[in-house]
């Protein structure tokens, strides 16, 4: 066999990726469980490079040069097992399965366990960019031993998404789960992005009065400075674009109802584990099944809410629109905080010792989530790699202070107008709970030993404490 790289799972993102690898000069066995996609790929792109088609597993193995490298593109969770299970009997010690579906990341570390006592490398990598990026570049999160990453790597950093200064996105981001954790993490922040982007445009709409068209000027504006985002660039050209059936806004004809694949429920669930709290990716996961409950919301349609009030005048939406853009970074930086204190909090649980402001570096190109923004964050976490948080960081910190006041204004805006901003709100609340210097848990505390005798620490003395709350209050000191 002569092939440097096997993708099995010809599907949208498999077959790009093929393509990928070979328009970056290697040849690139190919192999689909039904045959028409390989042979489609072939005469659509056989050009492209060098494929070589291979009917069956065995022909995949054989066509490769050792030690082998198979990339499996197949749907997530039973299919990517039964292709293990078909590859694996064929493979030999030193061979590497290279994951680059969106498995979970528990199902990577059973199966990177199960091949390493073959011998087996496996990689279970993360790839963010959808077809587009898996054709001219994703952002690829591998994880797996490091020896893996020594032979892979190159191969990756070639394909990979370059940032503005040249640097291939991606990196060994750790051992077993760490690609697919991180991965999963990215799509908690994208959705948390993508439910602050909404907000905003919800704000300026309801609030400041403004058309789809304006708002998309508006996004556009906010696309030039340090909003400057993927995800921004995409929000402007949506509101710009106007239905050709109807004429109307586009945005106003799509159902207001969004669905979800599973990698944000999935973060939240492990957060909860983790006990990280992401309240904002949290948010943003329930936005999207509140909107989903059409009877629901049918049925709570005539509640009473704020009355109208009176239309903002053109300068005072503007000075609005300004501060919702400060309102949107300070949000977003919260959510990265999370989002970054969710990724040092699994590192430390499953001893990954995985590098913080490589993983911004890396999400500076080809993922969904890629922004200028995030070459602040690799700023923040080089000039301090032990940073306890985000928010720790000295320009963060200064931006979010600038950004405050009018954060605060847009929220109570929304409140008064009775426009939902669950995640610039919860952002917020997550910001004013750091800042405190006293908490209410320390009454939930108390409470929690009046009924149920779960005990309290004390603030001026060491030890664990219990109130005889039905006896005659006295204090014991516990074990
Ligand atoms: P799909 O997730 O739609 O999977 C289709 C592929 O899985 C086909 O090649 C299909 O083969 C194969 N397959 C299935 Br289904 N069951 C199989 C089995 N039991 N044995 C062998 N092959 C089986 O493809 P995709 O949208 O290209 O995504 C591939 C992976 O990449 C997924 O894990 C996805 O979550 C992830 N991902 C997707 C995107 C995106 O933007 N779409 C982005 C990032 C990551 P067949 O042709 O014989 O049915």
């Amino acid at each position: 066999g002569r092939a440097d790289i096997g993708v099995t799972g010809l599907a949208v993102m498999g077959s790009n990726l093929a393509r990928n690898f070979a328009r970056h000069g290697y040849t690139v066995a190919v192999h689909n469980r039904t045959k028409a996609k390989t042979d489609t790929l072939l005469e659509e792109h056989g050009e492209e490079g060098m494929f070589v088609p291979a009917a069956t597993a065995e022909e995949l193995v054989a066509a490769l040069a050792t030690p082998r490298r198979i990339v499996v593109m197949v749907k997530a969770g039973d299919p990517t097992d039964a292709v293990i299970s078909e590859f694996a009997p064929l493979l030999e010690p030193g061979d590497m399965i290279v994951d680059g579906g969106n498995a979970h990341f528990e199902d990577t570390r059973r199966r990177e366990h199960d091949l390493r006592q073959k011998g087996v490398h496996f990689v279970g990598a993360g790839i963010s960019g959808g077809e587009e990026g898996a054709l001219n570049g994703p952002s690829i999160m591998p994880g797996g031993s490091p020896e893996s990453y020594t032979t892979l790597g190159p191969m990756l950093e070639t394909i990979a998404a370059k940032a503005k200064d040249g640097a291939p996105c991606t990196t060994h981001i750790g051992p077993d789960g760490a690609g697919h954790f991180v991965k999963m993490v990215h799509n908690g922040i994208e959705y948390a992005d993508m439910q602050l982007i909404a907000e905003a445009y919800h704000l300026l709409r309801e609030v400041a009065g403004y058309e789809p068209r304006q708002i998309a000027e508006t996004f556009r504006t906010w696309n030039t400075g340090r909003l400057d985002s993927y995800l921004i660039e995409i929000t402007a050209e949506v509101l710009a674009h106007t239905d050709a059936a109807t004429g109307k806004p586009f945005v106003d004809v799509v159902e207001d109802q969004a669905e979800q694949k599973g990698t944000g429920r999935w973060t939240v669930q492990i957060a909860l584990d983790l006990g990280v709290p992401v309240s904002g990716i949290g948010e943003a996961v329930f936005a999207r099944s509140l909107s989903g409950h059409a009877d629901l919301r049918a049925a709570s349609r005539d509640l009473p809410g704020p009355g109208a009030g009176t239309p903002l005048t053109p300068d005072a939406a503007a000075v609005f629109a300004d501060q919702v853009e400060q309102a949107l970074y300070a949000s977003k930086i919260v959510s990265y905080t999370q989002g970054f204190h969710m990724i040092q909090a699994g590192s430390d649980m499953y001893d990954w010792d995985i590098d913080l402001g490589r993983i911004a570096a890396i999400w500076r190109g080809g993922c969904i989530i890629r922004a200028a923004f995030l070459d602040r964050i690799t700023a923040a976490y080089d000039s301090r790699p032990d940073l306890p948080s985000l928010l720790s960081d000295k320009r963060f910190a200064e931006e979010i202070g600038t950004a405050q006041d009018d954060w605060r204004s847009v929220v109570a805006a929304a409140v008064h107008h009775g426009v939902p901003v669950p995640g610039f709100s919860a952002a917020l609340a997550y910001y004013d709970a750091l800042r405190a210097g006293r908490l209410p848990a320390a009454l939930t505390q108390a409470q929690r030993d009046f009924f149920g005798a779960h005990t309290y620490r004390r603030t001026d003395r060491d030890g664990v404490f219990h109130t005889l709350w039905s006896g005659d209050r006295s204090e014991v000191a516990v074990g």
